[in-house]
Formats: C-alpha cells, sequence, structure tokens
C-alpha cells in the first residue's frame, strides 16, 4: 500500500469535523432521548451486526451528545475501514505476484488508498441530504473505505476484477461502468463497490470498499482533471470543459492503440 496517498493520520481532523456538527444537530435535541437511540443503534452497528453499512435508513436519528463516546465510535469505524482497505490490498498484491509468475508481467502498474476525509464525507451527506450521525453514514456512504488500482491495459482492468470478485469473500454490491459508458466529460474507470470479510477479536464484520480501477491513461486524465477543477480561483469555462473532453478522448484513443498492439504481438 502507498503509505503517501494513504490518508488514515486525517482520521485526528476527520473526528473534529464530524464532532462539530453532530455537536449542532444534537444541541436541539433532547438529549437522554438521544442517548437511548445512540446506544441501540450503536450497538447494532459495532457489535450486533457483523457489518459496517448495512443498508437501513429509517434509523437515521441524529446521535447523541457524549462527544468522547462519539468520538470512541468514529475511531473504531475509521480502523474496520482502514482494516478493510488492508485485507483487499493484500488480495490484489496476491492477485499481482501471481499474475506475474505465470505471464512475467504484472497487470497492476499501481495500488493507492485512502480514507475518506472527515470534509469530503460531510460534503456528500449534505448533498445527500441526510443526518450527520455515524449511522446515516455507515448505512448509506460506502467509499469511506477506497482503493485505486491502476492497470497497463483495459483487458487488465477487467481481469483483475474478475480475478478479485471470484473470490467467496469478497461481495459485489455495485459495479459502476465508466469505461464502456463514459461520464459525459470524459471520466473513464470501473468502479466497485465490494464488502469484504474482515476478522476483528470479537468476530467478522463485512466492510464496504470502493475500488476505482483504470488504466494509466485514464488515471493520468483523471488526476490532472481532478486537480484543474479544484483549483478554486479560476472557474472552468465550457470551452475548457470540451477541450478537457478532448484530452479524455485521446487518452481512450491511446488504450485502445495499445490495447490492439497488445493483441498483436499476444502479450
Ligand atoms: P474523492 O475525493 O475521490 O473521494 P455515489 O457514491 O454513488 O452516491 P458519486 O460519488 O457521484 O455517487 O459516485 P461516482 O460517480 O461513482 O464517483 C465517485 C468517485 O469517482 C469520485 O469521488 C471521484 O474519485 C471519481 N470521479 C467520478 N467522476 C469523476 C470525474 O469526472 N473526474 C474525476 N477526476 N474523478 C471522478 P468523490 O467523492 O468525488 O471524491
Amino acid at each position: 500500500m502507498d503509505e503517501k496517498v494513504k490518508r488514515v493520520d486525517k482520521t485526528a481532523d476527520s473526528q473534529k469535523t464530524v464532532d462539530e456538527e453532530v455537536k449542532k444537530d444534537t444541541a436541539k435535541k433532547e438529549k437522554m432521548a438521544e442517548a437511548e437511540y445512540m446506544e441501540a443503534d450503536m450497538s447494532e452497528q459495532l457489535e450486533g451486526e457483523n457489518q459496517v453499512g448495512a443498508g437501513e435508513t429509517e434509523s437515521c436519528l441524529p446521535l447523541a451528545a457524549d462527544q468522547l463516546d462519539l468520538a470512541r465510535q468514529y475511531k473504531q469505524m475509521m480502523l474496520i475501514y482502514e482494516a478493510g482497505i488492508r485485507q483487499l490490498t493484500t488480495k490484489l498484491q496476491i492477485l499481482n505476484r501471481e499474475f506475474e509468475q505465470s505471464n512475467d508481467r504484472n497487470p497492476i502498474e499501481n495500488i493507492k488508498s485512502r480514507i475518506k476525509s472527515a470534509e469530503s464525507i460531510a460534503k456528500k451527506m449534505e448533498r445527500k441530504g441526510l443526518p450527520m450521525t455515524l449511522s446515516c453514514l455507515t448505512n448509506n456512504i460506502y467509499d469511506i473505505a477506497g482503493i485505486r488500482v491502476i492497470c497497463p491495459f483495459i483487458t487488465d482492468v477487467y481481469e483483475v476484477a474478475r480475478m478479485l470478485l471470484s473470490q467467496t469473500d469478497v461481495e459485489l454490491v455495485q459495479v459502476k461502468d465508466y469505461i464502456r459508458e463514459p461520464k459525459e466529460n470524459g471520466y473513464r474507470s470501473l468502479h466497485l463497490i465490494v464488502k469484504i470479510n474482515v476478522f476483528f477479536s470479537d468476530g467478522m464484520r463485512q466492510v464496504p470498499v470502493e475500488v476505482q480501477m483504470r488504466t494509466i491513461a485514464m488515471n493520468f486524465w483523471a488526476s490532472t482533471e481532478h486537480q484543474l477543477r479544484y483549483k478554486k480561483d479560476k472557474a472552468i469555462t465550457p470551452e475548457m470543459h470540451e477541450r478537457l473532453k478532448k484530452c479524455a478522448d485521446i487518452m481512450a484513443d491511446a488504450d485502445y492503440q495499445m490495447q490492439k498492439l497488445a493483441e498483436e504481438i499476444h502479450f
């Protein structure tokens, strides 16, 4: 795992932001009632169901105010996601190594991972109109743990995905194939949400992880486009969008040509 990119060290900041949001939210509520709710809800989340992010949304009441307890729970939750990343990264590394042994080349160029920052989590929850609670977070946001897998060729992307999904302890939750159907702006990538079994001292949990898979060319475009988009002091004009889209198409053509060459020389 690339330790530079793995932003687990943001957990402390993350805690602060979520805590502040929860504080605002919960100040309006009856503290006692909420405390009872939180106890029931979090015990279900962290102890009962062996899952992080199990699915039901109707239990999305705001959490109670014991900030220390909340911080502890948030920390525990992040540890679970971090373990999911470790487990999945190891699986990918093993597949890469095994493929290398029999094919003399690697289908994976690079693996990066990150825990989503509290700021991004808060923005996403706001965008989705969700209350800022831990239960809503785990039930609705599936990309808290994220892995990005960069492959040389398009066929490698699908082959690595196939090998990963054929494992019995990896459950596929969602596929978004932005390679077959690119986004309007030209973004290409294969997105999988998987749940991976991770064993802890008190039992097994299914941890959701978002796996973004793409070629080196697609990654070049996505990384640079992301940087341009987040340059806040200058808006991207429609004409710039058009040029960015053209760059994405050039990358797609390069991928296609490389794929053809690979097939011609029986790579
Ligand atoms: P970050 O910082 O990468 O985490 P959903 O999760 O299904 O409710 P969402 O978030 O739109 O809806 O899902 P989608 O379309 O699968 O995209 C999720 C992630 O894909 C984004 O994460 C980006 O990492 C990446 N992505 C999607 N579209 C683009 C794009 O046009 N350009 C680039 N560079 N990346 C893209 P986040 O949450 O935006 O941020």
